[in-house]
């Protein structure tokens, strides 16, 4: 079996940075795919895979409590867009943007039709690559001034199997579900001199707030006109300080679930279909939780389930309705999902266009096999998708 791995790494440079320059910061964010919190061996992962991501790890600032946005690619990338497309407009910055899509092909040095690899191999050249980016930065005598952010779309995809995907450490599920292991993401903050190394932070930080913390070094004040969903990290960044803030979980435009301080509170319950499950595609495979990991759109909202992240981070265990915990928990909660709800503006959907034209009709490597089918006249149409 071939082992097919996107990584997008998104690269924001500031033109023309010399050592001591007096200019912002260069700022390099690297977005892997479907790379879950236990791939990196900082955070356990037994065969330590990552030798670089550790000691970039060392070197700066590790995050266990960060979060991407959504449980799936599409609408994550839609942040960074939306954050380079903000950042071109700045004076201060001259932006260089390249989204890299590398199907790593490379891995085992042969082309991916014939390949036969372990996403294990694929880590190790991503870590591999990561390692020469920094350390060409250190040769440049830029690194001092060149902020590198590291982290992951969504949770790895265990719903491919063992050797086909990545791990996402004692968390629930993977990518596409809303439970942990799909949306707490690997994070490293690297930026010799000025984030202190060796550090932790506890932050519940999100993959938003990378836009806020970008402008924020670079010096910049974040647009007006817009409520601005992301934090400032930068005192995160320079002074390890803990902002209060709560997480919300959204899959498609269900709020799911919301994280304050180490509890987490699921209003809503759901792996994937019955119909789906019994074709054998499993979201949760060897991890079912009864009354948790449901098959069916679960709504808990007038009692919802609630676990302490901290004691139980597979979320296996809610706590009783019947105690004080649970009862105190709901209290704060409501309050918070309350005023979200109040201050959220929706916003319209653009990535509910569907066109058959721009499927998969030729794969790689098709041509030898015979296999091309194709495609059929461009005819996009508004589409509904069922997360
Ligand atoms: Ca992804």
């Amino acid at each position: 079996m071939s082992v097919k791995t996107v990584i997008c790494v998104l690269w924001a440079v500031s033109v023309g940075q010399t050592a001591g320059s007096q200019h912002g910061p260069n700022i390099i964010i690297m977005l892997m795919d479907d790379m879950g919190w236990g791939d990196l061996g900082v955070f356990g992962e037994p065969s330590k895979e990552t030798p670089n991501l550790d000691l970039m790890a060392a070197q700066g600032m590790l995050f266990p409590n960060f979060y991407t946005a959504n449980p799936l690619c599409s609408p994550c990338m839609c942040c960074f867009w939306a954050c380079l497309y903000l950042s071109i407009t700045m004076s201060l910055f001259g932006i260089l943007a390249y989204c890299c899509l590398l199907h790593i092909t490379v891995c085992c040095g042969k082309t991916l039709c014939d390949l036969s690899c372990s996403y294990g191999d694929a880590v190790m050249e991503l870590d591999d690559s990561i390692g020469q980016i920094l350390a060409h930065l250190v040769s440049l005598g830029i690194h001092n001034n060149t902020l590198v952010f590291f982290t992951s779309d969504n949770g790895a995809a265990v719903m491919s199997g063992p050797h086909q995907s990545g791990s996402n450490g004692p968390f629930l599920c993977g990518k596409e579900t809303t439970f942990e292991g799909g949306m707490r993401e690997p994070a490293i903050a690297w930026w010799p001199g000025r984030i202190p190394a060796g550090t932790v932070s506890h932050q519940l930080a999100s993959v938003m707030d990378l836009f806020s913390t970008s402008l924020s070094v670079a010096g910049v004040l974040p647009p007006d006109d817009r409520v601005i969903d992301g934090l400032d990290l930068s005192p995160v960044l320079i002074n390890n300080s803990l902002l209060d803030r709560p997480i919300f979980y959204y899959r498609g435009n269900q709020m799911m679930a919301v994280r304050i301080g180490q509890y987490k509170v699921h209003y809503w319950t759901w792996s994937n279909s019955w119909e789906e499950f019994n074709t054998g595609i499993n979201f949760c495979p060897g991890q079912e939780v009864p009354g948790v990991t449901t098959h069916t759109q679960e709504e808990h909202t007038m009692q919802p389930l609630i676990f302490h992240l901290g004691q139980d981070p597979g979320e296996r265990y809610p706590i009783s309705v019947q105690s004080e915990e649970y009862q105190d928990v709901h209290r704060q909660v409501t309050a918070v999902v309350e005023q979200h709800q109040k201050d959220l503006i929706p916003g319209m959907p653009q990535l509910n266009m569907c066109d058959l034209a721009v499927m998969n009709w030729s794969p790689p490597g098709c041509e030898q096999l015979g296999k091309c089918l194709k495609p059929p006249e461009s005819n996009p149409w508004k589409c509904v998708w069922p997360h």
